[in-house]
């Protein structure tokens, strides 16, 4: 039995998972049976050593490990490995298995999917022309390359709402059913299986209702939207449905609120008309109330029972944004 491991709830991993395997099976054809574990990120040690019970154990899309148990890895993330000395017994171990090497690791790489789809081909020979439609897919999804926020939150393409229940699966085995279908047949033919098709009824449902609610919430001035749903549970809306509902904001400052913590989500509409270097540094603002993120998006955090304070801070961001006074050209702009 062959073990594959791999980046849970991601739609690159499970498509990593599924290229791997149709590679080993045509160039190496050695496994009788692959099985698939989903593998999270968690504070603390990544892996159980009780996890690689293959006769060989690959991981994909996600960290290392110096496991002598796993024979195959693949990742592209920046942060794959958890300290110096796994990084060194990673360089260590490509130096002896030079010309014949079996880990595999390209932080420039959009997608893991990609990065096997090379190496495969490339070192084994591996005909990756049937899998074009889902390598492209595995880059769009995993750079978040939407080509709009239509095309984000309309959720029309079968690789997007194949996106959302592997994101939103909770049941342990249903994306180890999925991954094989992946390489098997056109990801519309996957969509249409009466499990996924389950899965995803009650995922679209809930899209649905945040997106009315977002719509009933959300407003904009001055390029900035805002909204305030601390009163609704909504637990892992899209974070693109503000810029789908009012794409001529370049800014969003939203309020929600969890079981342990408001929010103040802080975004940069990712399809914005206005120049890179106009734009402001998020993660400088959010820092500034004890909040972090990157410089398009950020978010900070206030105390479960302090909803005035988080409103106060709200509003100061806003005031910064709005005071820039950026909006975005729209198609309709032009005529
Ligand atoms: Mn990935």
């Amino acid at each position: 039995m062959f073990r594959v491991l791999f980046h849970n709830n991601c739609f690159d991993g499970a498509c990593s998972a599924s290229l791997f395997t149709r590679f080993h099976r045509e160039c190496f054809g050695t496994a009788g049976e692959f099985r698939y574990t989903g593998l999270q990120h968690r504070a603390g040690e990544q892996f159980r050593e009780a996890d690689f019970d293959g006769d060989e154990n690959a991981i994909v899309d996600f960290k290392y490990t110096p496991s002598p148990k796993v024979t195959w890895w693949f990742d592209h993330h920046q942060s794959a490995f958890l300290s110096e000395a796994d990084r060194k017994h990673f360089e260590h171990g490509a130096r002896q298995t030079k010309g014949n090497p079996r880990k595999f690791f390209n932080e420039t790489y959009t997608s893991c999917t990609g990065l096997i789809a090379d190496v495969a081909r490339e070192r084994f020979g591996f005909d990756t022309a049937p899998y074009a439609d889902l390598l492209h897919w595995a880059d769009i999804i995993d750079g978040a390359k939407f080509e709009s926020a239509d095309a984000a939150v309309g959720l029309a393409a079968p690789a997007i709402k194949l996106m959302t229940v592997i994101e939103s699966a909770s049941d342990p085995d249903f994306i180890p059913r999925l991954i094989p279908l992946l390489t098997a047949q056109p990801l519309d033919a996957t969509l249409g299986e009466n499990f996924v098709q389950e899965a995803l009824a009650p995922r679209l449902e809930k899209h649905g209702r945040d997106i009315e609610l977002l719509r009933s919430r959300a407003v904009e001035r001055r390029g900035v939207i805002t909204f305030d749903i601390t009163d609704q549970p909504t637990e892992g809306y899209s974070k693109f449905i503000p810029y789908y509902l009012l794409p001529q904001a370049v800014y969003v400052v939203g309020l929600s609120k969890s079981s342990f913590r408001i929010k103040i989500s802080v975004g940069t509409n990712p399809w914005t008309t206005v120049p890179v270097e106009h734009l402001a540094n998020i993660a400088a603002i959010c820092e500034r109330y004890g909040g972090g993120g990157h410089p398009r998006v950020g978010a900070i955090s206030v105390p479960v029972d302090q909803l005035a304070e988080a409103k106060r801070i709200a509003a100061e961001v806003t005031a910064e944004l709005e005071a820039l006074g950026q909006r975005n050209r729209l198609p309709t702009d032009a005529a």
